[in-house]
């Protein structure tokens, strides 16, 4: 078994999201670094707070994640998410920082790979996030790939995303989740989304067209006994993306200007991101929030595919 996987006493799990596991009702985790370090405030906090009521909505008992004082929570309190998504001391916490964000107290925004990691300890089997972490451009010299791709291949989840940013390499890290194990599944189409826009250019390896084929996928993985995870990738709706013209001139801008800067390392996507949503006169941030609406309404979907 990986040790990713491994059951734990220290998670503090809300009665809510123990009860409807413990029912076998659908039950969705949300993360909290799009809260903390994705979104501007006040938006971050008014689409945390949408995201829950569009599962609530739908019969879906939400599970946001996070760190509060060192206390790793499935469930977190209104109270809670607000403290996160307000207070300027929250860490971004990934499945290595979690020792360090627990030994001392802090307050953190937990990345895909960390909330997948809590989820699973608290049973739960469906997430839904923005945009999944993964190989950087340039990741044969820096090494720079997020962890979110191997926490997904220790942790049977079924994860919803609108496929990586195209500022990411994208071909690449197609071919770690290959590597890792990590069944990928087009949502409604046959090209890994690259967030802001459909498609990005790189063929999925399968296609499912509703909630029941894909909930059919992640009953017969764990029929198999895989521990690892599946990602369902999910376009943003055609109305909403980015123009695609528009997309390829803007991010062809924001990585020459990176590399005048000389920007590298942990900065880099920062500053892309940034110059992105400068750029886009705002708009890459409508269509984040999009994309994060899209991708919590099916995960709700799956989730109740799987309960019923
Ligand atoms: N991609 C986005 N928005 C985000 C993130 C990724 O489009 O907010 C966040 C997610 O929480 C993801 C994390 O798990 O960044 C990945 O960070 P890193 O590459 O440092 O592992
Ligand atoms: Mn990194």
């Amino acid at each position: 078994m990986s040790p990713l996987s491994f059951p734990s006493p220290a998670v503090s799990v809300s009665a809510e999201v123990r009860d409807a596991v413990a029912a076998g009702r659908p039950v969705v985790a949300l993360e909290t670094t799009i809260v903390t370090h994705g979104l501007p405030r006040p938006e971050n906090l008014a689409v945390a707070t949408e995201a829950e009521s569009l599962l609530r909505a739908a019969g879906v008992v939400p599970a946001t994640v996070g760190v509060v004082a060192g206390r790793p929570v499935v469930g977190l309190s209104g109270a809670e998410l607000d403290r996160l998504a307000t207070d300027d001391a929250v860490t971004k916490v990934s499945v290595r920082d979690l020792p360090v964000a627990l030994a001392r107290g802090e307050h953190g925004g937990t990345t895909v790979a960390a909330t997948a990691l809590l989820a699973r300890r608290a049973g739960i089997g469906v997430f839904a996030t923005g945009g999944l972490g993964g190989v950087h451009r340039g990741a044969a010299a820096t090494f720079d790939e997020s962890a979110d791709l191997v926490a997904l291949a220790g942790l049977p989840i079924l994860v919803v995303s609108a496929g990586v940013k195209s500022i990411l390499d994208v071909p690449a890290t197609l071919e770690r989740l290959e590597t890792l194990n990590v069944t990928v599944l087009g949502y409604g189409t046959d090209t890994f989304p690259g967030f802001y826009v459909r498609d990005a250019g790189v063929p999925v390896p399968a296609r499912v067209d509703s909630p029941e084929e894909a909930a059919a996928v992640v009953a017969a993985r764990d029929a198999l006994g895989l521990r690892s995870a599946v990602l369902l990738a999910n376009p943003v709706a055609a109305a909403d993306q980015l123009d695609v013209d528009e997309h390829r001139a803007v991010l062809d801008a924001a990585l020459a200007e990176a590399a005048d800067h000389g920007v590298t390392g942990h900065d880099t996507t920062p500053f892309l991101l940034d110059h992105v949503r400068r750029a886009t006169g705002g708009r890459s941030l409508a269509v984040n929030v999009a994309v994060y609406r899209g991708n919590v309404t099916l995960a709700g979907r799956v989730a109740a595919a799987l309960a019923g």
